[in-house]
């Protein structure tokens, strides 16, 4: 495989399209395309800005216009070969005149694939998985919940080292540092779903907003989903602000995740008490779990998580540690991140 410094470039500024902040994280991938001339300048740059828009390629062609003749084109994905919300690219990148095609990972989309087989077939030149790795990741969500129709669900908690969650009479403010909350509040902005159980809202009446460190709000809100059967008194603060709230009437993980999955959500942040983590990871519906593990002990309180049904330990539950970072303070935290299952 051989790509010229000029198309390398060019695939990085794609990939910074295609993550340009606030296209919303949704039920489309997330993709960025530069047209380049024969001499390597960039003619145009595209990206995509969310289900129902234009495509990243059609887009960039749109910015070329005439331009796009004899072009190279660098995408992000496999251009579609689908006729689905807009056109299928595959086409419109032959009849631009395009001459050669680089992107970066084939489409997992069975409806859309075949987009390179397409503008192959047309005598276009194309070249496959420049930066793939990088675009895969920007994707990750959004090839999970092809693959499992359902979100990704990223469970969090802080501990104290006895494996509390809260004190015997409930208080449970504080058990992290101002250091790891100042971390969730940065992975919470980087999901689209917040998820709580019933028991959070009517107990710490938690606002679940993402904010900065001067608790300002930012631009991107997950919209914040309270799971469960019993009635809420709609005075709770997350039904009260600007932010988007639903209370989804279940126990089921399975059902909730399909319901959100449907409503176009792709990764799930479950900030849920003891009762809600232990009915996802009994359902094997957690994907990865985020533990701040603060230097304390309470000897007493609630436990992280609520009963698994393990009697012995030869079966415990034992996730695969994937990261282990300190986050530096007066009493530092340790962040561990797990995956659960085999792979
Ligand atoms: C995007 N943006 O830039 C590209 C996509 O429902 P549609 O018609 O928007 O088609 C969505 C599919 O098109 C998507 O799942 C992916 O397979 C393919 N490529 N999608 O949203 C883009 N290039
Ligand atoms: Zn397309």
């Amino acid at each position: 495989m051989a790509f010229s410094a000029a198309e390398q470039a060019a695939m990085r500024r794609a990939l910074e399209l295609a993550a340009t902040p606030g296209v919303p994280l949704g039920p489309n991938p997330r993709v960025g395309c530069v047209l380049l001339d024969e001499h390597g300048a960039t003619i145009a740059t595209g990206y995509h800005r969310g289900a129902g828009t234009p495509h990243a390629e059609a887009d960039a062609l749109t910015n070329a216009g005439d331009r796009a003749r004899g072009a190279t084109a660098v995408v992000t994905l496999e251009p579609c070969n689908h006729h689905g919300r807009t056109g299928p690219c595959a086409e419109a990148l032959v009849e631009a005149g395009v001459r050669r095609v680089v992107f970066a990972e084939p489409d997992p989309n069975p409806e859309a694939s075949g987009g390179a087989a397409t503008l192959r077939a047309a005598g276009v030149d194309v070249e496959a998985g420049l930066f793939a790795a990088e675009s895969g990741l920007l994707n990750r969500f959004w090839a999970f919940g092809l693959a499992h129709g359902r979100p990704f669900v990223t469970w969090k908690f802080a501990t104290t080292l006895d494996g509390r969650s809260a004190a015997a009479d409930g208080t449970s403010r504080w058990v992290s540092s101002p250091a790891a909350r100042h971390d969730t509040h940065r992975l919470r902005a980087l999901c689209d779903v917040m998820l709580v159980g019933t028991n959070t809202i009517a107990v710490d009446d938690p606002l679940l907003t993402v904010r900065d460190e001067h608790d300002l709000p930012l631009a991107h809100q997950p919209l914040r989903v309270v799971m469960g059967e019993r009635d809420l008194d709609p005075g709770r603060r997350v039904f009260n602000d600007d932010a988007a709230s639903l209370h989804l009437r279940t126990r089921d993980p399975k059902f909730a995740l399909v319901e959100l999955f449907d409503l176009g959500r792709r990764h799930v942040f479950l900030e849920g008490g003891p009762t809600l983590a232990a009915a996802f990871l009994r359902a094997g519906l957690v994907d990865e779990i985020v533990a701040y593990v603060a230097p304390m002990l309470l000897g007493a309180g609630r436990s992280a998580v609520a009963d698994l049904g393990i009697t012995t330990i030869a079966d415990a539950f034992r996730p695969r540690v994937t990261d282990i970072t300190v986050l530096e303070g007066d009493a530092p935290n340790v962040r561990l991140t797990l995956a659960p299952g085999e792979d």
